[in-house]
């Protein structure tokens, strides 16, 4: 039943508010001048149509909430981009949103959940994000996105002024990680109130990470028949693959580990939408810069079929005669 859609939509969501540094921003620039649409339309039989960019308001309602920097602004940001995933998934094509911080995945994760309701998240991420305005020691929103996302955690948020457009409906039953290793006491209740599938590096130490997926698939997924969003968070590799990021976090994914996963997740032939957040190209040096948006390419195309082993060429069957 399941092939992967060989259609994609590509959205930039040039925000960062979510956050307190500048320049993640301007990573949906930095990622197409690097050759993003290129590089995907060199995968095997791709149609990539590029969105363009999320309008992010210059008007909003400035009401302050407590703990949490910028509501407003990244409500607004977050409406607009909801509505412009849901309408990539029904032009039938595969969602990928470059951000932006992790905040944006508020709006991505709505924008698929109203498209498909028996979606299933994989949140790719050294952290996990998962904080409310009361247990989050920063006040950042990018610590916030699956909290707010959950509709078991409701009942723990005040009424988020600007927020009504959000219902939070999705389950965390169907929510796992990977990756994580730097995870707040509170974040830790929460995962083992709702038994979350976690694996923390330890977790993919001991298993291996195809074993990893495969149990998070087989936890939220026995079946093998619902559409998979992968919010995969930069700062999930490890600082030396992936420096240019606002809060690295050594000891993480190699970008191997990285691929191998998404190559995994491709290969369920269920790949519906892809986020790729917390790219700053602002920080650390021209190195460390281009291995970040090189290793972010590499993670896109292996999520989207590229094939180390190599591909035949389209329609040929012999080698050419001289
Ligand atoms: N847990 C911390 C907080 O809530 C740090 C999380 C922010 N870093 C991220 N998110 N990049 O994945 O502030
Ligand atoms: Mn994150
Ligand atoms: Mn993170």
């Amino acid at each position: 039943k399941w092939k992967p859609l060989k259609k994609l939509g590509i959205i930039g969501v040039p925000f960062e508010k979510g956050q307190k540094k500048y320049g993640v921003s301007i990573a949906p620039a930095a990622m197409r001048s690097a050759g993003l649409i290129e590089k995907l339309k060199e995968i095997d039989g791709m149609d990539v149509k590029d969105y363009g960019d999320v309008e992010i308001p210059s008007c909003y309602e400035p009401v302050e909430v407590d703990n949490m920097a910028h509501l407003p602004l990244i409500s607004a940001c977050n409406k607009n981009l909801s509505d412009m995933v849901s309408k990539v998934l029904k032009d039938g094509r595969v969602a990928v949103t470059i951000g932006g911080d992790h905040s944006i995945g508020v709006g991505t994760v709505d924008g698929h959940y109203r498209v498909n309701e028996d979606m299933i998240l994989i949140w790719v991420d050294a952290h996990a994000d998962l904080n409310t305005n009361k247990t989050s020691n920063s006040g950042s929103v990018h610590g916030m996105p699956v909290a707010l996302l959950v509709k078991e955690l409701s009942d723990y948020w005040p009424y988020l002024p600007t927020m009504d457009w959000q219902v939070p409906k999705f389950s965390i039953k169907n929510l796992g990680y990977v990756g994580l290793r730097s995870v707040d006491e509170y974040e830790r209740l929460a995962i083992e109130k709702y038994n979350v599938p976690a694996f923390a590096m330890e977790d993919i130490e001991e298993y291996g990470i195809q074993k990893s997926i495969n149990h998070i698939l087989q936890r939220i997924d026995p079946e093998g028949n619902k559409p998979i969003h992968v919010s995969f968070d930069i700062d999930s590799l490890d600082a030396l693959e992936a420096p240019s990021t606002g809060t690295p976090v050594r000891g993480g994914l190699t970008l191997r580990e990285a691929i191998r996963l998404m190559e995994i997740i491709h290969g369920t032939g269920r790949l519906r939408a892809i986020d790729l957040v917390e790219i700053n190209p602002a920080l650390g040096n021209d190195s460390d810069r281009k291995r970040t948006i090189d290793a972010g390419l590499c993670i896109l195309s292996a999520a989207l079929g590229f094939s180390r082993r190599g591909t035949t060429p389209r329609g040929i069957l012999d080698l050419p005669v001289q």
